[in-house]
């Protein structure tokens, strides 16, 4: 029998298609030109089969979820971010909130006894949230739930933290991972190439400097993930820049997890004259980070931004990640006009959604341990 990648060998509609399909199957990397090639004339059958052929190759039809809740410190920021829906700046702080350490105690107190394994925090940059209230509050949980995992803070926010203290990042990092720190999300990243940057996000931290801080928490051994802000301004080339200096990051050090894909959604922002990419060029652009980032070992689409069913279609386009079941509402994506206006999903819903379109729900932790395979689990 013939296999899926050997038809799109022989029947790819061009050369260079023939040579990336070639390529997949041998595992070897493709090219910046590659990557644009795909881009512009991979169709998503096309892009979708190899993501898929890769998937599989990774992960079978492992399809991972876990179990965290949302902390949002304050929705106070400095920064004024031309997409952001959420943040209020400094100077009309009224329209903000901001929790005190107590406050997001309580919040990870409610949780006592639920099986969590991961407390995820990110908010806006507050000029008054510095590096010892953080450090007071990393501390706190831990005292409280030391086998938690916080994976807390942008490379934004660090930046910051770690300019006001007057400390290097090496230094900064250091000291929070010390404190109870265990991980970094991916946020902030946004659209590395200044073209873009300087018109969406131009006062917060840059490429080099978001860079530097996920590799200085790969030095101390800890793990981080990769996002990308995308369908707005941007072009192929700067998706493509963007994606290579992530690979590139990542064959230094292997230390990102995972890499999340945002789409960009325009509603309550500077930006809502732009249009949304379609569902097609959402499946396209995880296909073909699938396809391009051969070391990371995860791709994820976070439902509570697409929507249950697009991440459930995404399955097929290389995705094997859909994030957490999420208690809490964070709101940063409903302020944004996100599909889910209550981003609440409970464990068997979740494992519901995947067994649907034929796949293996697998509950991990932060770090891609098993915490529960539910492919024979039934609920009732
Ligand atoms: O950096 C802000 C994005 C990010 C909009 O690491 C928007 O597991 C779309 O990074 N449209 C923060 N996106 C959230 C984030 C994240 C989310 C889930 C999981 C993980 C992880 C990380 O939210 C920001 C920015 O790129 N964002 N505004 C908007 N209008
Ligand atoms: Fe602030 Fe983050 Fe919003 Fe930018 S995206 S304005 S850094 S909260």
């Amino acid at each position: 029998m013939t296999d899926t990648i050997d038809i799109l060998i022989t029947t790819a509609a061009d050369k260079g298609l023939k040579t990336i399909a070639q390529k997949v199957k041998d595992g070897k990397r493709i090219t910046d030109e590659e990557c644009l090639l795909l881009f512009e004339k991979g169709s998503l059958a096309f892009v979708g089969s190899l993501a898929n052929f890769i998937r599989e190759r990774l992960h079978g039809d492992k399809t991972y979820f876990n179990r965290n809740f949302h902390i949002e410190p304050t929705n106070v920021c400095v920064f004024s971010c031309e997409f952001c829906s959420y943040s209020r700046l400094y100077a009309h702080k009224e329209e903000g909130w901001e929790l005190s350490i107590d406050q997001m105690l309580d919040l990870v107190k409610a949780y006592d006894g639920k099986p969590i394994t991961e407390v995820h925090i990110v908010g806006g940059v507050h000029p008054k949230m510095d590096m010892a209230y953080f450090i007071e509050l990393m501390q706190k949980i831990k005292t409280h739930r030391p086998e938690l995992h916080v994976k807390a803070f942008t490379a934004v926010e660090l930046d910051y933290m770690f300019r006001k203290a007057k400390l290097t990042v090496a230094e900064g990092m250091k000291q929070l991972h010390d404190a109870g720190l265990d991980s970094l999300p991916g946020g902030g990243a946004e659209i590395f190439h200044p073209e873009i940057r300087d018109q969406i996000c131009a006062d917060k931290v840059d490429a080099n400097g978001w860079l530097a801080i996920h590799e200085a928490a790969h030095h101390l051994g800890m793990h981080s993930n990769a996002t990308m802000l995308y369908g707005h301004i941007e072009k192929f080339e700067h998706r493509i820049d963007h994606m290579r200096r992530l690979r590139e990051l990542q064959d230094k050090t292997g230390g990102f997890n995972t890499f999340i894909p945002l789409k960009f959604r325009n509603q309550d922002n500077a930006m809502s004259d732009v249009t949304e990419s379609t569902i097609t060029e959402d499946m396209r652009l995880f296909a073909i980070a699938r396809i391009y980032l051969d070391n990371f070992p995860h791709l994820k689409a976070y439902w509570p931004m697409l929507g249950r069913q697009n991440a459930q279609l995404s399955l097929a386009f290389g995705v094997n990640d859909i994030d957490g079941t999420i208690d809490d509402s964070t709101k940063i994506y409903s302020m944004a006009g996100s599909e889910e206006q209550t981003p609440v999903m409970r464990t068997e819903e979740l494992v519901m959604l995947i067994k649907q379109v034929n796949r293996k729900p697998v509950e991990r932790d932060t770090l891609y341990n098993v915490v529960k395979d539910y492919t024979d689990f039934d609920f009732k």
